[in-house]
């Protein structure tokens, strides 16, 4: 059998036999809907295939509830079920695509809120039964958020921006593709980790996708993410009116602008009529948007939110990632990180119930650490979404394995202080600190047609880690990414052991052998986002800046003699960042500019940190071929050695950017290595 990771953590390998024959086979699976497009329906040919799969068992599928003999599995919505006679006193509440799963009575009962629901705790039960888990449960399950959805940066001629894995499947040359079979098995994969959203073209987005022939594409690919409890958005580009309508104007309050998205919407929704919305990129490097109409940013997301309106309960996602890429840096209090609450503050009153509002996590772009995005402090009203980024765009680009779900935790985990309350990020995010209805996650995802999707098997870990967060931000990384190990590569200790330590290890060593204390990834950020070069952060408009020189390193943050941007926190949070010596050491260059001979909290000067931080970075990045080795064996030998290829190339590309960033620095400050290992650059 060749391996080649399409299944990812669905694979269903068969149990040992010692344990497959211990367990009696089930009698029938129950499905309390039986049109093909449900995702019960789905639900019970997915249990059909896993206990086939994992246990040899070939069950039956059958469709009234009376005809059950015991043990069968019983899998619907909690309505159907009671409508056919079922009891469900027991079961406690659940909200929208929550489920209920007990594995106690004479059946297994998997019953959800909605058909989704259920189809979720299908897959809940045949991950347990895959990693040998039969002991009896009975329990609801519930999401944190109702907007867990992922977005896709494909374009129209099927490349993927910030793709590391072959070709679009959506898209080629212009057009929807005719093979839409993987993006079957990507929405088999998203809603195995209870996704249930998403958009599927790049936000830096061709208005072409709008015309009628790729609609009915677009109709295409909804219909075979549906079964799947998957719905569609799309990425618009603001000035379509102009480029595709021909219109003198793209203003949103000009009515012949508001009448040709009015419809456009309609037709997007005679293809697509679940669509879950618009996502808009507007006024972001580069791109058109209101403010090059002398409009403000609520009445485009407005002029969007009134077009979906009529259309049921589709959202605008309007993205925070509002910024001006040629910024001056010879001015000393000029800050990108500051943009985003600049541009929304005082829109919080302005935007109609169904726009949400997109940020990412931190306030520059998924750097290897930041601290969390202000802007989340500041709406109350107006809802929000987090965005992740499981493609590894300033992380190693799915070259390097760097498990990521420890980073998100520190942003989810952070306590904004909002009103002096608590107001943790996972709180604001689910709804529950601002009492918001549609709110939750978003996250970059760009898998492409390679059969491994993301371009590395451990990579797919944070695909898994980020749906697992979305359901349960309170979910541990380590456990996460042992359940993930063995349903991807199996059962064996030494397999499970060795992959959750190299991962566990891979972000605080990417990390140390990257950018250290907050300086952000210093990779080169002009054209790949790959390498090293510390040299490219400064002296242009982007604003990702050092501000290194001879002396001195950081971003002065602070509202006393800096940019002012520790003052977007609540006062607890700002009172941290704007004293040195309460800022954490490891975002002091975040929030700091301070000499190199600064001495951290551990002792060590900041020049010094850098030196040991990358060779101990690089360091662990050289063990993980020899920890990989104990796997030889172990595991398929297709998927060993594609993983082994990929961390020797990490282990030597971990010595590459350790010496350039040392040398760098090295030559920057003309201040020697304590232990002599640094040359010049
Ligand atoms: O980090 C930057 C990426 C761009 C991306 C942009 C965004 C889609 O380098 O490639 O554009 O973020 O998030 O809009």
């Amino acid at each position: 059998v060749v391996e080649n990771g399409l299944d990812g953590w669905l694979r269903y390998a068969a149990l040992p036999d010692e344990i497959r024959h211990k367990h009696r086979p089930y009698s029938s699976i129950v499905a309390l809907e039986n049109a093909e497009t449900s995702p019960v329906y789905t639900a019970a040919k997915e249990l059909q295939d896993g206990l086939d799969r994992i246990l040899g068992h070939k069950v039956d599928i059958t469709f009234t509830l009376s005809n059950t003999a015991n043990p069968a599995i019983v899998v619907g919505t909690l309505h159907a079920f009671s409508t056919a006679g079922g009891s469900i006193d027991k079961i406690p509440e659940l909200k929208e695509d929550g489920f209920w799963l007990s594995t106690k009575g004479d059946a297994v009962q998997i019953l959800g809120q909605n058909e989704r629901g259920a189809l979720y705790g299908a897959f809940e039960f045949l991950m347990m039964l895959a990693q040998g888990n039969f002991s009896p449960v009975a329990y609801a399950s519930n999401p944190s958020a109702p907007i867990r959805w992922v977005n896709e940066w494909d374009n129209m001629d099927g490349s993927i921006e910030r793709g590391y894995a072959g070709p679009s499947i959506f898209f080629h040359n212009g057009k929807i593709l005719d093979d839409l079979s993987r993006a079957a098995q990507y929405a088999r994969l998203l809603s195995s980790i209870r996704i249930n959203g998403v958009v599927v073209n790049n936000v830096n987005a061709n208005p072409i996708l709008l015309k009628p022939a790729n609609l009915q594409g677009l109709r295409r690919i909804a219909d075979i993410m549906r079964p799947w409890g998957i719905r569609i958005g799309i990425s618009l580009y603001f000035d379509s009116p102009r480029d595709l309508g021909g219109l003198p104007t793209s203003d949103p309050l000009d009515p012949a602008v508001v009448e040709w998205w009015k419809d456009i919407t309609d037709q997007v929704y005679r293809h697509v009529p679940d669509l879950i919305g618009y996502l808009i990129k507007a006024n972001s490097e580069g791109q058109p948007g209101p403010l090059t109409y002398n409009r403000t940013l609520a009445d485009a997301a407005n002029m969007f939110a009134r077009a979906l309106k009529p259309h049921g309960d589709g959202l605008v996602m309007y993205r925070a990632f509002v910024y001006n890429h040629h910024l001056d840096e010879s001015e000393w209090k000029n800050d990108r990180a500051n943009a985003a609450v600049e541009y929304f503050k005082d829109l919080d009153a302005e935007f109609d119930d169904n726009v949400v509002v997109q940020i990412k996590f931190g306030p520059i772009d998924f750097q290897v650490r930041e601290p969390p995005s202000p802007l989340l402090a500041h709406l109350r009203k107006t809802k929000a979404v987090i965005e992740f980024q499981v493609c590894q765009e300033y992380m190693g680009q799915q070259s390097h394995a760097v498990y990521m779900a420890p980073l998100w935790k520190t942003i989810l985990d952070f306590d904004l202080r909002v009103d002096g309350k608590s107001s943790l990020v996972r709180d604001i995010v689910s709804g529950e600190r601002f009492g918001w209805t549609r709110s939750g996650y978003a996250s970059v995802v760009n898998v492409g047609n390679d059969p491994t999707w993301l371009g590395h098997h451990l990579a797919m870990s944070n695909l898994y880690a980020y749906g697992r967060l979305t359901w349960d931000p309170l979910a541990d990384p380590a456990t996460m990414v042992e359940d993930w190990t063995r349903l991807t590569f199996g059962l064996d200790k030494t397999v499970v052991d060795t992959i959750t330590k190299i991962s566990m290890e891979s972000w605080p060593a990417y990390e140390n052998y990257s950018g250290n204390l907050g300086i952000q990834t210093l990779c080169d950020i002009i054209y790949t986002h790959f390498g090293p070069s510390p040299g490219s952060q400064d002296g242009n408009g982007w604003g990702q800046w050092t501000r290194a020189n001879a002396h001195a390193i950081g971003m002065d943050r602070t509202v006393a003699t800096g940019t002012g941007n520790s003052g977007q926190y609540p006062p607890e949070v700002a009172a941290v960042f704007e004293n040195i010596e309460t800022t954490p050491d490891e975002l002091l260059l975040w929030f700091h500019h301070v000499p190199y001979t600064h001495r951290l909290k551990s002792g060590k000067t900041v020049i010094q940190h850098f030196y040991d931080a990358h060779y101990a970075g690089a360091a662990t990045a050289q063990t993980f071929p020899t920890q990989w080795a104990a796997l030889k064996g172990l595991i398929d030998d297709d998927r060993y050695n594609h993983v082994a290829f990929r961390l020797a190339y990490q282990a030597g590309h971990s010595i590459v950017w350790r010496d350039a960033v040392n040398g760098f620095y090295k030559t920057k400050s003309s201040i020697a290595d304590e232990a002599n290992r640094v040359g010049n650059h």
